[in-house]
């Protein structure tokens, strides 16, 4: 096969791995992640354009250089090298720019939000709800017990503790803010849901908050991206994003 043939078949199927998109993102089910989407494909687009170009450049330049044409000498190039270079920083500062802006978009706390608790352990995850009247109960160390299904160590004693909610899997409302207040009951654990395309570090001794706001019901895999011991690949779990008549039945029959 010579060697042009082969690069066409390898820029082909390289295009097509992007036209096909066998292995590309999940859909996004927030805003603000369908805002850093749109960022990607952006970066992407441009640059993409960029690369193609650059390489055709090269090409040409390689096959002049063949037929006997000599290059022009460096020093000659001064302007060039002067345009290109601002033009690769006003493009990468202008992405960057866009990119805040995505950022800035992240849902704002909202009365009203739903609280809900995440505790991350060696190797599985807990949701706590502060049931009908709204207040968490206190926890401590020294009540924790998985076999006697207290994982987050709730206080027996606390009557705001008594309507708590524990559940192994995190049923959210859909089209509502949820604040989640992370913590960790061992090593640094991370919050990871692909279609929010947002991970959280989850740090041991400090209470670290997430902002949702899910707008598609449907289940969805939360895992933990931080190696984080030998049982790490099992540490996962599921959102169940629910329509808000559904989410309060499942709350009420807890
Ligand atoms: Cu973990």
């Amino acid at each position: 096969m010579s060697s042009g043939l082969l690069f066409f078949a390898v820029a082909f199927a390289g295009f097509l791995l992007f036209a096909i998109r066998p292995a590309w993102f999940p859909f996004a089910i927030d805003s603000a992640a369908r805002s850093w989407d749109r960022e990607f494909a952006t970066t992407l687009i441009v640059t993409g354009i960029i690369f193609i170009g650059a390489h055709l450049l090269l090409g040409w330049t390689v096959l002049r250089a063949r037929r006997g044409k000599s290059a022009t000498s460096a020093n000659s190039g001064l302007r060039l090298e002067i345009l290109w270079t601002s033009a690769t920083a006003v493009l990468f500062f202008g992405l960057a720019a866009l990119g805040s802006k995505g950022w800035a978009r992240i849902p704002e706390r909202a009365p009203g939000e739903e609280r809900i608790e995440v505790y991350a352990r060696q190797f599985a995850w807990n949701f706590r709800y502060p049931g009908p009247d709204g207040i968490f109960g206190r926890t401590a160390n020294k009540f924790i017990s998985d076999s006697g299904g207290n994982p987050i160590g709730l206080d027996p004693a606390d009557p705001d503790g008594r309507d708590d909610i524990v559940s192994a899997t995190l049923h959210v409302p859909a089209g509502r803010n949820v604040l989640l207040l992370l913590h960790s009951r061992d090593v640094i654990h991370d919050f990871f849901v692909r279609e929010l395309r947002t991970k959280q570090d989850i740090v041991p001794g400090m209470e670290i908050t997430l902002e949702i706001r899910v707008d598609r019901p449907g289940q969805y895999e939360i895992a933990c991206a931080e190696l984080c011991g030998l049982g790490h690949s099992q540490m996962h779990s599921f959102l169940v994003a629910m329509p808000p008549p559904e989410y309060e039945q499942w709350k009420r029959a807890h």
